[in-house]
């Protein structure tokens, strides 16, 4: 069925919580009932090393894996950002910027003027989808969808669309690394998949220092990881993606003033500048994105 529907439990017991909750729509479980999403009762701020519970006890030792490094963001470059992109994926491709936005009847897709956030090219997405993470492979865009188990293929170009992937459970960020796609779902585990058939070459559950990090949200595959926003933090880890252990932890907070902070919503963004060899964030309904590198605390 689809994770964690019905998890209406504090935390780490749900591997896939109803993350959008300011949204009313009824949720269907696979018994074909339906249930009124609801607020989760997580805490704003969880730190990624408090985010073990008694169901998500690590299985491996601690000490199996070494500490991850600490990092913090340094700011290159302030940008603007459109405030109300509900920003579920970002990403530079061929030296354009690509964001997907969700929400149901605000979802598309765009390529954005990487320094203004303004809209340059748009399709929306149907009302009844709610956009999630994006990806390109070749001259395709491929779109995540929340709860639909439904990824869409665009033509890069003209946005027109070209196919349609399914899959089970929900769907949250997603990469491609060059060989494989990398998919989140809210949980602790990433999925590898076929590129051509979004097929499940295999899974791997992401642990810090051997403790489980649920949550995972918008990816960036850049320099041989794997970049993830931790839902409802201001953490982003990055992953060694054949092993599932994170190699550091990089904290963006403070990005936004506490002005700016009005009205928005959680940090979700990470595009990797191969150009620069910088990253850009953003968040949802951020009024800005940041151009950064990941320097030591
Ligand atoms: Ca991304």
């Amino acid at each position: 069925m689809g994770i964690g529907l019905l998890c209406l439990i504090p935390i780490m017991a749900c591997s896939g919580p109803a993350k959008n909750a300011t949204q009313s729509s009824s949720l269907h479980t696979s018994s074909g009932t339906s249930v009124e999403e609801v607020e989760p009762t997580y805490s704003s701020n969880i730190e990624v090393e408090s985010s073990a519970s008694p169901s998500a006890s690590p299985s491996a030792s601690p000490s199996a894996t070494a500490t991850p490094t600490r990092l913090r963001v340094k700011v290159i470059e302030k940008r603007g950002h459109t405030n109300s992109a509900f920003t579920q994926g970002l990403e530079f491709h061929e030296g354009e910027l690509y964001e997907s936005r969700g929400r149901k009847t605000e979802s598309g897709i765009s390529v954005i003027d990487q320094h203004d956030g303004s809209v340059v090219r748009w399709m929306p997405l149907n009302d009844k989808y709610f956009g999630e993470g994006i990806t390109m492979v070749g001259d395709s865009l491929i779109q995540l969808t929340w709860m639909a188990g439904k990824a869409f293929i665009w033509d890069i170009k003209t946005f027109t669309q070209t196919g349609t992937f399914d899959y089970d459970g929900q769907g949250w960020g997603l990469c491609f690394d060059g060989t494989a796609l990398i998919m989140s779902n809210g949980s602790s585990s990433l999925t590898i998949r076929d590129p051509e058939t979004f097929a499940i070459q295999r899974e791997v559950t992401v642990k810090n220092s051997g403790t489980e990090v649920p949550f995972l949200n918008e990816l960036e595959c850049a320099k041989g990881r794997v970049y993830a926003n931790v839902w409802q933090t201001n953490n982003i880890v990055e992953i060694d993606v054949s092993t599932g252990d994170v190699t550091a932890i990089i904290d963006a907070s403070g990005l936004l003033s506490d002005e700016e902070k009005d009205g928005v919503d959680v940090l979700n963004g990470i595009a990797y500048s191969q150009t620069s060899d910088t990253f850009l964030l953003t968040g949802k309904l951020w009024p800005a994105m940041f151009e950064v590198t990941f320097v030591p605390m």
